[in-house]
């Protein structure tokens, strides 16, 4: 497998998940600065022109929460994600696509002062807490003591926002954020 990286970038998700799952892979460096996300080359594996991107055999997978789900279910030994067919399954995809359809989007809101406007299909960022406060309930992960690739997808939003300095969060979303980061393979950005 072939990992389109840039460690200042959404990549690190992605790494953060394959090193979770003990995969072996190849990290393909990708310089912003070059435009090398714009090449041709590159385009045909996201048409987007955006990291990070997986490349597995004939396999091209681009969006940060696709690759996690991708690998996921590729690792099954690592016992990241339930199966087809488990109970957990529904809520586990629902946070998974909640990640990046509604946690970012109203974070980046927040951070940047934008009003949230319901049309657009998020909450505000507040109730974005509330429902992670929910769901992780009393915890550890928000699976109880089963540590999934939705930790990693809702995980490294709190993490990029800790990164990004201002005011610290809700006290049970810090300690998540902790507990994380003291994974031994815990996510890490800029290196
Ligand atoms: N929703 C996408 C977001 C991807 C994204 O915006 N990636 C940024 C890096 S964090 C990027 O490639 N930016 C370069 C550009 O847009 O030119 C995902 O989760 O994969």
């Amino acid at each position: 497998m072939k990992l389109y990286y840039n460690p200042r970038s959404r990549a690190a998700i992605a790494k953060w998940m394959l090193d979770e799952c003990g995969a072996d892979y190849e990290i393909v460096p990708v310089d912003f600065a070059k435009r090398e996300h714009k090449t041709p080359e590159f385009l045909k594996i996201n048409p987007a022109g955006k990291l990070p991107a997986l490349v597995d055999g004939d396999s091209r997978i681009f969006e940060g929460a696709a690759i996690c789900l991708y690998l996921g279910d590729k690792f099954p030994e690592a016992n990241l994600a339930p199966k087809i067919g488990a109970p957990e399954r529904g809520r586990y995809l629902s946070l998974m696509v909640y990640s990046t359809s509604q946690v970012e989007p109203a974070m980046g809101d927040k951070l940047l002062g934008a009003t949230t406007l319901p049309q657009r299909g998020w909450t505000d960022f507040e109730t974005v807490k509330d429902v992670i406060e929910g769901a992780l309930g009393d915890g550890p992960y928000l699976f109880g003591d089963w540590f999934t690739a939705a930790d990693v997808m809702i995980g490294s939003m709190f993490i990029w926002k800790r990164m990004w300095g201002g005011p610290p969060e809700r006290p049970k979303l810090e300690a998540y954020v902790d507990r994380l980061l003291a994974r031994p393979k815990a996510m890490k950005v800029g290196s």
